[in-house]
């Protein structure tokens, strides 16, 4: 079937675009679309064309596989033009989403419509790139400078009524939407038709303005080239001609398309796409999920109560006496009131996430959930009592998780009674808010278990990465290494506070010691003690001989830093100095870009070893399990996707 079709309602064509999954424009929608201009152009019938898509979706954008190879005409900002140059008004219909290239298309039609939930926008700067077809220098005629400097260099979408208020679309339509962009369209007629975008005035900010908007953007970017090259075609577009601000658009474009910063960009995009629907599921059983069980109320559990909540499941809150029970709803009210506070969830939604919780300190009130998740205490004999319960009450069918970071899964899932429907679902905290989900099956899980686990994945829009069983999967294992190898450079004589500034120039944004401070030096300690005490080899590490000392982080008002009272300012501290003096070398100078490759060599050799032991299933999961668990930054494309890149 042809991507796409011209039908006609009386004197209004309607073309429709059919080119799943997400009608990107590969090149034959791009030769398509400029036949159809072409046809309807030279059709006398015609008076006006509605451009509508099948399928979940308007246009996405340009088609992403296509940018590792040469463009092939007609090129997007032809078409745009073309589009724009018909001798009749187009009609841009929008379901789904509108993004990229698929807006610019829309930018070139007379018009723009959407439905209530659509939404449009310009995420090309997430990819590493610029607008490539006239996003820059069509956006800031349609709805002025400021507007698009915030669509443009954020590459956040927006929704249709807030596009609408910007000026970005013409309106919103509840109807059928073929029929309302025809009607749209014919009324239009009636009318003087406004100019295209194009010839459109365009603000020229001053001085002052670009200044303020170079600080924020560059900020924001942590060193990502793209928002910053976009910003300065948005300059261009307010300072130069239309016909040479789309030249230095697209030049702009074309240099950026083949960094490395994009190449490991859209890596990301594709794997985060792949994650969580892995093909080794792809035929499995899914089993129904009405209602969820988190044993647990504290940070975690009430951050995965919260998760949950946020998808539409119901839960219920396990604790162990009345007084944690209360302290658990009051956790997960707080998180509410926090989105409430932050303009994320109104007080009535919030108050549904609430009414959604049945809170208790008796397991009996799981005995219809589906799936229970076990988030206490990180002690095995504690999470053992807990499931010996849950054996007792709950389904023989409803999944049992743990949540566990560091135990053996295995070891707490002994005695459970059907063993095929445990497994590890190790979230990250805030575990509402990280994306990161760490699914861990056991030798003995059933496939249906671990499917649904995918599946719950899905629901909360987390992105679902599988491991093996090891100490500390995949990504408590190479921190651990990251750790290591970051203390053995502290001993070799390099200042802690340039191997924390290396890895903020690297794109993270602390580094391996601001990190540890900031969460805590004790909970690595008490591992490594607990180890200590079941006899293992383990041995004293810097971080102990602070711990020791008192300095457990910005909790104890020090760790490797010093820190003045309510400010979480590190500052280099001469008690560390004195404390580490003895196991330390002379100070030796290391350039920050050497520390930065050195530890993400690290990381990237625990990776292979992961991968060797079957821990990992494949390279851009542990990229994945990095950027969306630890703060990798993302522009590097992980520790794999870095380290293999700078081999080739
Ligand atoms: C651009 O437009 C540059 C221009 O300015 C200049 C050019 C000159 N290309 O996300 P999903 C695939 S830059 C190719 O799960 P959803 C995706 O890999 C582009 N493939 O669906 C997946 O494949 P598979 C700017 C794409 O319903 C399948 O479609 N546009 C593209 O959850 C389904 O994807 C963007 O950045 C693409 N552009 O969400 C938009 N997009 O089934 C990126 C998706 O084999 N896309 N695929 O795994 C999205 O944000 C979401 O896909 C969307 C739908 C919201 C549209």
């Amino acid at each position: 079937m042809s991507v796409v079709t011209i039908t006609r309602d009386a004197e209004i064509a309607v073309v429709t675009v059919n080119n799943p999954p997400v009608n990107a424009l590969s090149q034959s929608l791009r030769q398509g679309l400029w036949d159809a201009a072409e046809a309807l152009d030279a059709d006398p019938e015609v008076r006006a064309v509605v451009l509508i898509c099948d399928g979940r979706t308007f246009i996405a954008g340009a088609d992403v596989a296509e940018f590792g190879k040469p463009p092939v005409p007609p090129h997007l900002p032809d078409l745009v033009g073309r589009i724009e140059a018909a001798e009749k008004p187009w009609v841009a219909a929008i379901h789904g989403s509108a993004l990229g290239g698929g807006f610019e298309i829309a930018l070139g039609c007379r018009f723009r419509l959407a439905q209530p939930d659509a939404s449009v926008g310009l995420p090309e700067v997430t990819l590493g790139i610029i607008p490539g077809a006239s996003g820059t220098v069509r956006t800031p005629r349609l709805v002025g400078m400021q507007a698009a400097v915030d669509l443009v260099t954020t590459g956040k979408p927006v929704r249709a009524a807030a596009a609408q208020s910007l000026g970005l679309i013409d309106a919103v339509v509840t109807g059928d939407l073929r029929d309302e962009a025809i009607a749209f369209a014919r009324a239009a007629l009636r009318r003087p038709l406004p100019q295209p975008v194009s010839q459109r005035p365009v603000d020229a900010p001053d001085a002052a303005f670009w200044a303020a908007a170079e600080a924020k953007v560059a900020k924001a970017a942590r060193g990502a080239a793209a928002p910053l090259r976009a910003l300065a075609s948005l300059r261009n577009a307010a300072e130069k001609p239309f016909e040479e601000a789309m030249a230095f658009e697209r030049q702009c474009f074309l240099d950026l398309r083949g960094t490395p910063e994009a190449a490991a960009l859209r890596a990301v995009f594709f794997a985060e796409r792949a994650a969580p629907r892995p093909a080794h599921l792809k035929d499995l059983t899914v089993l129904p999920l009405r209602q969820v069980g988190v044993v647990g109320g504290g940070t975690m559990g009430a951050g995965i109560a919260a998760a949950l909540r946020d998808a539409g499941l119901p839960v219920v809150l396990i604790e162990r006496d009345a007084a944690a029970v209360a302290r658990g709803l009051a956790n997960l009210r707080a998180i509410f009131e926090g989105a409430v506070t932050r303009g994320r969830l109104s007080e009535a939604q919030a108050a549904e996430r609430m009414a959604g919780v049945i809170a208790s300190t008796d397991y009996a009130a799981l005995a219809d959930a589906d799936l229970v998740i076990e988030a206490v205490f990180e002690e095995i004999s504690v999470k053992r009592a807990v499931f010996d319960a849950l054996g007792r009450v709950c389904r023989p069918d409803a999944i049992l998780a743990t949540n566990t970071s560091y135990l053996d899964p295995q070891l707490i899932a002994e005695g459970v009674p059907y063993p095929g429907r445990f497994i590890g679902l190790h979230f990250f905290s805030p575990a509402n808010v990280m994306k990161l989900l760490e699914i861990v099956p056991l030798p003995g899980t059933a496939p249906a278990t671990l499917a649904t686990s995918f599946h719950l994945a899905r629901l909360l829009k987390k992105v679902p990465v599988e491991a093996g069983i090891c100490e500390g999967f995949i990504g408590n294992r190479i921190l651990k290494r990251y750790r290591a190898a970051a203390e053995a450079l502290v001993r070799q004589g390099v200042a802690i506070a340039e191997i924390d500034a290396a890895m903020r120039g690297y794109g993270f944004a602390m580094g391996p010691f601001e990190a540890q401070d900031l969460g805590g030096l004790d909970i690595a300690y008490l591992q490594r003690e607990g180890a200590r005490a079941a006899g293992q080899e383990v041995p004293e590490t810097l971080g102990d001989v602070l711990v020791r000392a008192g300095r457990k982080g910005q909790k104890t008002a020090g760790g490797w830093y010093d820190y003045a009272a309510n400010d979480r300012k590190p500052r280099p501290s001469p008690a560390v100095t004195a404390l580490l003096g003895p196991l330390v070398a002379a100070p030796r100078e290391m350039p920050r870009e050497a520390v930065a490759e050195h530890l993400v060599q690290e990381m990237a050799a625990e990776g292979r070893a992961l991968l060797q032991e079957g821990i990992a299933r494949s390279p851009s999961d542990i990229d994945l399990v990095e950027i969306h668990g630890y703060g990798f930054p993302r522009r590097r494309g992980g520790p794999m996707f870095a380290t293999a890149a700078a081999r080739r």
